[in-house]
Formats: C-alpha cells, structure tokens, sequence
C-alpha cells in the first residue's frame, strides 16, 4: 500500500481529494480521521499540516505528498519533486506601503522585511544584491507594515487583494508556486509500481482537463477547410447526416484556444457546434 499526504484543511485540501477522486480512487471522506484507505486502490491517505508534508514524504513516514512548491523549496526538499499538478498557482511576492516610493529592489537595502518565507527571500535578496534584516513570523505577515514590525513584507499572493485591503503594492515576484507532487527518494519497487499506476491515471485527467470534445455539423464541400483547423488526436470522426449533403464532424480541441478555432469553423460554415467536457483521456 502506498501511503499519500494530503493538507489536512486549507487551500491545498480539496483541489487534492478531487485529483485522487477523479483518479476513480475511493475513499470514505472525514475531517476528523487523520488517515483513511482507499476501498479500491492500494492507497492509504494521511492528512497532516502542509508544512509537515515535505518532512514526512523526505524521513519515509509518507511514501509520496501533494504540497505547494512554496512550503518544499522553503523547506529544502524540492529534490523530492515529481511533476508540478497545475493547481494552488501562486506567487511569493514582496510589498511594500503604497505611499513608500519605490523605484528597484536597491530601495530595499538596509529595510526590515517580515516574511514566513525567510530561506526563498534570503536567496533572492542575495541573489539581487540587496542587504535587508528578514524578520520571520509565521502568520498574519501582511499586517507588519501596519503594526510598525517591518518596512516591507514578502508573502503569498494570489488574487492580490489581501495586499490591496491592507494598504500594500505588489513590487517584486520573488517565486511562483503549484501544488507538487512529492515523492520518497527510496521507494521499494512494489510501491514505485503503484505510483507509475497512479501517475498514469493523474495524467489521463490531467490531460482531458486541457482538451474539449467538439461535435458540430457542416455541408460537405466544407470538412476539408474546418479539419483543417481542428487538430484532432489522430483524425476527426466524420459521419453522414440525414440530410444529404451534410455531415457531423467530432474532434478534439484545446482548451486555450477552443474560442479562437471556434470563431473560424463558424465562418467556414460549422453549426450546431456542441463542446463537451472529457472525464478521462487516454492516448
Ligand atoms: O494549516 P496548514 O499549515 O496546513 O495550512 P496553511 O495555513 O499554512 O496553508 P494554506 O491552506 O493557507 O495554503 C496552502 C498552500 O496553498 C500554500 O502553501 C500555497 O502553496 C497555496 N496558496 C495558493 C496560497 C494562496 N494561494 C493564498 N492566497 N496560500 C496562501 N494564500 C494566502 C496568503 O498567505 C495571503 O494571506 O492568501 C492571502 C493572499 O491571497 P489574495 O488572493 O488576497 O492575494
Ligand atoms: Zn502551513
């Protein structure tokens, strides 16, 4: 049985179930277990504090982990790192009070920075040149400024707004952060087998995340031009309608720029375009 940590609760948790879930992995549910077992999948799931996670997947107590690649890098582990899940996008970013006038990080030499990232701002800050003191505290850094603890921050961001309501600007990205799958180093080979098994199944959901199903219906003297810009996975499927002179046409498209191709098959003569999320994709 392969052992998974997972963030117990917070902004990792659900994005991680639902990964495993839609992996077709069962399991029964409960805030208050610290572990549980899959009933259909050699997998044994613990929920622990995201900070722990890295430390447990390095010493063995978890075989593998899903945790953002702030906590692993801050920590030192990003050696543990299997591939990056695309989900919990964030940035390390440092700030300042949106009266300070602030041209380059030079503005930053010599300031007091709070931060709960002290080893990612250290390499940065050596990194660009810049003497500050960091001054770690583990919660509520965006308040420091405000409280007279430091001059500067350097905290996660995502939407931004938490900078905003505190009465800070965004001046530097220090780091850019997704969830990562981890990974023990020294797995034996029954549980680096069940890992492969998981993986396979990540990526074909993994893969159907970023592609739609198109169908749509055109008169024939029109499926050369719009196949020609669909790129399907081999071929398109092509299927005679009714009505002579017409046929559906089924493909698959990406989800970037399904919008865009979309617009183009119109004009080519497309209609009654149907768009349909893929579950799973396997190739
Ligand atoms: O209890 P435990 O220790 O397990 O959880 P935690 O409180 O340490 O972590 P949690 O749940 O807040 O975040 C887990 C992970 O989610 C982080 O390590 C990041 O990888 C990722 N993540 C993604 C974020 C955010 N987005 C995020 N917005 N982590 C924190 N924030 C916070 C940030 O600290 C700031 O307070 O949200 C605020 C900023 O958000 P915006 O949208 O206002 O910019
Ligand atoms: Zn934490």
């Amino acid at each position: 049985m392969l052992r998974l940590a997972i963030q117990k609760s917070g902004r990792l948790s659900e994005d991680s179930l639902n990964l495993i879930r839609e992996c077709g992995i069962s399991f029964v549910n409960s805030s208050l277990k610290l572990k549980t077992e899959s009933t259909n999948f050699p997998l044994e799931i613990l929920y622990l504090r995201d900070d722990d996670i890295p430390g447990y997947v390095a010493d063995g107590v978890a075989d593998i982990g899903i945790v953002g690649e702030n906590v692993l890098v801050e920590e030192g582990k990003q050696s543990l790192t299997v591939e990056k899940l695309g989900f919990s996008k964030c940035r390390l970013s440092l700030a300042v009070p949106k009266t300070m006038e602030y041209n380059s990080i030079q503005d930053l030499n010599g300031k007091n920075i709070a931060t709960s990232y002290p080893n990612l701002l250290k390499a940065y800050l050596q990194e660009q040149g810049v003497e500050a003191d960091i001054h770690t505290i583990s919660g509520s850094v965006e308040i420091a400024p405000s409280i007279g603890l430091a001059e500067a921050i350097c905290d996660i961001v995502s939407s931004g707004s938490t900078l905003i309501s505190n009465g800070l600007k965004e001046v530097e990205r220090v780091f850019k952060s997704e969830a990562a799958l981890i990974a023990n180093d020294d797995l034996s080979e029954e549980k680096r087998e069940i890992l492969d098994k998981l993986l396979f199944r990540i990526h074909a959901v993994q893969r159907a995340r970023k592609k739609k199903y198109i169908l749509l219906n055109a008169p024939n003297e029109s499926l050369d031009e719009i196949r020609a810009l669909l790129p399907s996975i081999k071929s398109p499927t092509i299927l005679p309608l009714a009505e002579d002179g017409w046929s559906s046409l089924h493909s698959v498209v990406n989800e970037d720029d399904f919008w865009e191709i979309i617009e183009k098959i119109k004009a080519a003569g497309a209609q009654g375009i149907l768009v349909i999320p893929i579950e799973k994709m396997i190739i």
